[in-house]
């Protein structure tokens, strides 16, 4: 289907991604809104809660098209009533102080009353962001057409840290970015546009997001600058705007800072000059910023410095940085990413997968109570399918995070498909056996398991400067979806799917129904038309988009399939493998180990198995390539025919975009159908039993 945008684009919607606050036009819920929604009193003074009554204002001026008052909460005429536990008289609403005092800091009431002089809401944060998280979520009941009569609403968000990584970079590339370029930096400098990144920081807040690192891991040159007084005072008027929502910032830093802007010889985490010159480093940095979250650090990765280089360990690393921020209450989130980059292909021993617990588990109780561990949420990098990483559940005395990646690297690249809702959710979900059944990553990452004193959840970001922020329209319901579920993670996938529909699209229910399931199907879809059951990778190195086999099998990365003749995949058990199994606790180390109780869709991961050998499933490893890949396109198209049949419902910009996207979407998987199914019909010389077309 060929169409061009007309001349007068309007790129409101797209930019205004879930925050819509469309007029109300249906009378019914008008009429039943608009008298609870006229009036405000707030009570308090602080920059969130200036930023509370102004996402008020803006939203209910929106959708009533009509500006509401603001009175004054002592003159006792008012509908919505904002504030904070400490300044609402609460005995007047036959609330109780005590239940507040037990309340986490961000937590909040949300509660109408109704006596015979007049009906009021209730808006009650245990603190300033919880007013704040009060008000998005009112507004959000009222997009989504909830009921207001009957509210009474107790949150509290599950976990502590709910973070998002940016990897952008100062010349405004963003590294794994595919939307655009920074919001934040241009010409080696921070932006002037602090307009973009106070959207932004709207957008994180509704959705309860409360940290932000906001440069790339991989700290260049000049970004190793950010903590100097070239960049301070910029990075300080990045931190005022995140603050007014709720949010504190973080610095990615370069570990061999002190040598590279310090003029000292060394970066060695045991040298006491070392030690002095962080220290002062962070005084420094905290008399721009009072409330600086702390620092994110990639080291010994990649080519990135750290303290190997000195032989001392990733304790020895990230206990030097905790002490210096320590004083002022700042953290480290060091990152476990850590793994030999320069792997020889034959050495069949070395296993990448294991890498991270080798390095850390070790280490487990070394680390200051300031550092949190930062593990991806799999041991390889964020593919389609992989197991939950196994330093899940093994770290008892370190405090941990997940490492989610919002971006779509290897699912898509935002040009197709793929809601990683339901990903997450897995993971989340997953049971490490770690203090036996039950012990699952939810309960590890929310620190309730280990009583970790930091913990919580973070993830790359997938923004940009396009004007829709994430290039494809739909992969902004990652960005929404990430928040939700790091908010309360029981919350269904579908249940945020609809939730972000609603709030994006509009209520017309055909609109949802084929969005939904557009979302819901589209990671099965992607992981159809890829690489097959848990294997991964086989995409072209360097930039990461579409198929190419033997890409990465013989490089120094240490991501291999082992594809032959006889059959493919990677012998991870403990007998005969590289014993990566071994790393989780019983019963997962025994179900992963044994062909018979592997999971289909994570066999090739754990096991180098004939193209004969039959799945659960029935089918044989070579049928179920070529099944799959076959089903794959064919869902694409259907994508396409769903998506088609919404034209004139959604607005012509929005749908334009992903129409486009999902045509490239189209050539995407065909290309991978064909470079797969010719791939493994050549190794493995097996037709395919129906007989379709296989470019031999
Ligand atoms: C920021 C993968 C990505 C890199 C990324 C790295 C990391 O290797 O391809 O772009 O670097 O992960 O997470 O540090």
């Amino acid at each position: 289907m060929e169409m061009s945008l007309k001349e007068d684009i309007v790129w409101k919607e797209s930019y205004a991604c879930w925050l819509q606050y469309e007029r109300i036009k249906d009378s019914i819920w008008y009429d039943r809104y608009v008298s609870l929604c006229q009036n405000i009193a707030i009570i308090g003074d602080s920059s969130i809660l200036h930023s509370a009554l102004q996402e008020l204002r803006k939203g209910l001026q929106s959708m009533f098209d009509k500006e509401p008052a603001i009175y004054d909460y002592e003159s006792k005429k008012t509908s919505i009533i904002i504030g904070t536990y400490k300044h609402i008289h609460l005995q007047d609403y036959g609330l109780d102080k005590d239940a507040f005092e037990k309340m986490n800091e961000e937590s909040y009431l949300i509660k109408a009353i109704t006596n015979e002089e007049k009906e009021s809401l209730l808006l009650i944060g245990k603190s300033d962001k919880g007013v704040l998280y009060a008000t998005h979520h009112f507004l959000r009941l009222i997009q989504l057409r909830e009921s207001l009569e009957q509210l009474d609403i107790n949150e509290s968000p599950k976990n502590q840290l709910r973070m998002l990584n940016q990897w952008d970079n100062m010349d405004a590339s963003v590294e794994r970015g595919y939307s655009g370029h920074s919001i934040f930096y241009e010409n080696n400098q921070i932006t002037q546009n602090l307009d973009r990144i106070k959207d932004y920081a709207r957008l994180l807040s509704s959705v309860g997001i409360n940290a932000i690192s906001i440069n790339n891991v991989n700290v260049w040159k000049v970004e190793t600058k950010l903590i100097t007084s070239e960049f301070l005072p910029d990075v300080a008027k990045i931190a005022d705007i995140f603050r007014a929502y709720g949010i504190k910032i973080f610095l990615s830093i370069n570990f061999a800072s002190p040598i590279e802007i310090g003029q000292l010889t060394t970066a060695d985490p045991l040298d006491p000059e070392v030690k002095k010159w962080w220290k002062e480093k962070a005084e420094e940095i905290y008399e721009y910023i009072p409330d600086f979250g702390g620092f994110v650090v990639k080291a010994d990765s990649e080519h990135r410095p750290g303290p190997f280089s000195y032989n001392r360990d990733h304790a020895d690393g990230a206990n030097l940085l905790a002490q210096a921020l320590d004083p002022f209450g700042g953290i480290v989130v060091w990152r476990c990413f850590v793994y030999n980059c320069l792997q020889d292909w034959r050495d069949r021993s070395t296993d990448r997968a294991r890498a991270a617990y080798d390095h850390f588990k070790l280490l487990d109780g070394k680390f200051l109570d300031n550092v949190i561990l930062q593990v991806k949420n799999g041991p390889m990098d964020f593919q389609v399918r992989e197991p939950v990483s196994p330093l899940f559940g093994a770290l008892e005395k370190t405090n941990q995070m997940m490492e989610f990646q919002v971006a779509q690297e290897y699912t898509g690249q935002q040009k197709d498909l793929c809601f990683l809702v339901p990903l997450w959710k897995e993971v989340l979900e997953f049971d490490t056996y770690a203090r036996g059944k039950g012990s699952t990553v939810k309960k590890i990452v929310d620190g309730s398991l280990y009583n970790y004193t930091f913990s919580g959840i973070c993830a790359v970001s997938n923004i940009g400067n396009d004007m829709n922020w994430t290039g494809h329209t739909l992969a902004q319901a990652n960005l929404f979806g990430y928040g939700r579920l790091i908010w309360n993670p029981d919350l269904e996938s579908e249940e945020i799917a609809d939730e972000w529909i609603r709030s994006t699209f509009g209520h017309n229910p055909f609109v949802v129904k084929q969005i939904k399931q557009m979302l819901l199907d589209s990671w099965s879809i992607y992981e159809n038309y890829t690489a097959p059951l848990g294997v991964g990778w086989m995409v072209n190195p360097g930039h990461h988009y579409g198929p190419n086999i033997d890409g990465y099998e013989y490089s120094v990365w240490g991501t291999y399939h082992f594809a032959d003749r006889d059959g493919v995949g990677v012998d991870r058990t403990l007998e005969t493998g590289t014993g990566y199994a071994g790393q989780y606790f019983s019963p997962n180390k025994e179900m992963y180990n044994a062909l018979e109780t592997c999971p289909d869709e994570l066999l090739l991961f754990f096991h180098h198995v004939p193209y004969t050998y039959e799945l659960k499933s029935g089918e044989t490893v070579i049928q179920h390539i070529y099944n799959t890949h076959f089903k794959g396109v064919e869902q694409v198209k259907e994508l396409i025919e769903k998506w088609t049949e919404l034209q004139g419902k959604v607005d012509e910009v929005r749908f334009l975009n992903v129409l486009e996207r999902l045509n490239l979407q189209l050539d995407n998987a065909e290309e991978w159908r064909d470079q797969i199914n010719t791939y493994f019909y050549r190794k493995s010389g097996i037709m395919d039993e129906k007989n379709r077309m296989i470019y031999s």
